[in-house]
């Protein structure tokens, strides 16, 4: 039986971000604190859209992709809604229907984009009036990196300083400039799969153990504050060879983890190689890879058709899209 409806129907669409100085490693596990601050660009293609809608029923009702979610999934979505009922001072369910149009759990920031879309659409059934600031605050609790995709173009959140209520309060994303600059992003998927290993697990066990985590930590601070600069300055090529090593220092904290983690596939390496490659050209990419194998490629807009040719021409173990900058989290109906 279908839970009678109690409150209007709130939507909202919200896009990945692919990062460009990676966030790996938290301070504070239920608050969602990174050890170190990251930078990311949203992008334009695979949304999330989300509705909820407040409902009489004795429980929350989550549909994913068009399945009534359970397990993992929906406890997930049902702790994050605790919390915003948490805030809104309220205690009734909700109903929630929310679909990927990319693959989930892939490593292409479906938690990014599905966090900030179940932030933006739950504060607004639960009629809790957040500033962008504090949606991405919300928004961090449910995935570290959803706090990013609350905002388009080139953001940037915050690690925060201190711990408890002080480290909440002051780790928020926010957009920082980039203006003129219109990168492509060419996102080269070797693998639609959910990966093995969560990133939340991956991160857990590389802080713990891998004897290169705080030496990457440490150069990854260094890495934003000059991604910042090279953004400000739109140099693109600076901006991809930052890119590019702080991804691959990221990997080789996870590939020396105890036992060691690995996303990195045989396709990921060819593209890699096919980068390189491409380089040797002239051709100014930049290679970016997250918590899967899948490879997200940095070049202007002029030499994205060269590029996304190129990487599909590698076989059938590689499906291309190019994505280009992607706008800030939005409700679409209240
Ligand atoms: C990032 N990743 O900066 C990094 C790079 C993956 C590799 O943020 O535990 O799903 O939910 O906070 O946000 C993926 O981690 O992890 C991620 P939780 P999340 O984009």
């Amino acid at each position: 039986a279908r839970a009678a409806v109690t409150g209007p129907t709130a939507e909202s669409v919200a896009y990945p971000n692919i990062a460009l100085v990676k966030y790996w490693g938290k301070r504070d596990e239920d608050l969602f604190l990174p050890v170190t601050g990251s930078l990311s660009m949203t992008l334009d293609i695979f949304p999330t859209t989300t509705s909820v809608r407040v409902i009489d029923g004795p429980a929350d009702v989550v549909e994913f992709n068009g399945v009534t979610a359970s397990g993992a999934e929906r406890t997930r979505i049902e702790t994050f809604l605790d919390l915003v009922r948490a805030k809104a001072g309220r205690g009734e369910r909700a109903m929630v229907v929310t679909s990927n149009a990319g693959p989930t759990g892939a490593g292409l920031a479906s938690s990014a984009s599905g966090f900030a879309a179940l932030a933006t659409a739950a504060a607004a059934a639960y009629e809790l009036d957040l500033d962008p600031r504090a949606l991405s605050r919300l928004a961090r609790r449910g995935s570290g990196s959803a706090s990013r995709s609350i905002f388009g173009g080139f953001v940037v959140w915050h690690a925060g300083e201190g711990e408890g209520e002080a480290g909440d309060q002051s780790s928020f994303a926010e957009p920082i400039g980039g203006d003129g600059l219109d990168p492509a992003l060419v996102v080269a998927v070797v693998n639609q799969g959910t990966k093995a290993v969560s990133s939340r697990v991956a991160m857990r066990a590389t802080t713990a153990t891998s004897p290169f985590y705080r030496p990457w930590a440490e150069s990854s601070v260094l890495d934003l504050a000059e991604m910042r600069k090279a953004i400000a300055a739109r140099d693109l090529p600076t901006i991809g060879e930052i890119a590019e090593r702080n991804a691959l220092g990221m990997h080789a904290t996870m590939l020396t983890a105890r036992p060691g983690i690995r996303y990195l596939s045989p396709h990921s390496i060819a593209i890699l190689d096919t980068v390189l490659a491409l380089r040797a050209d002239g051709i100014m990419a930049y290679a970016t890879i997250d918590a899967g194998p899948n490879v997200k490629v940095l070049c202007s807009r002029a030499d994205a058709p060269h590029v996304d040719a190129t990487l599909a021409g590698l076989g059938d173990f590689v499906t291309t899209r190019t994505a280009h900058i992607g706008p800030a989290a939005s409700l679409t109906t209240t």
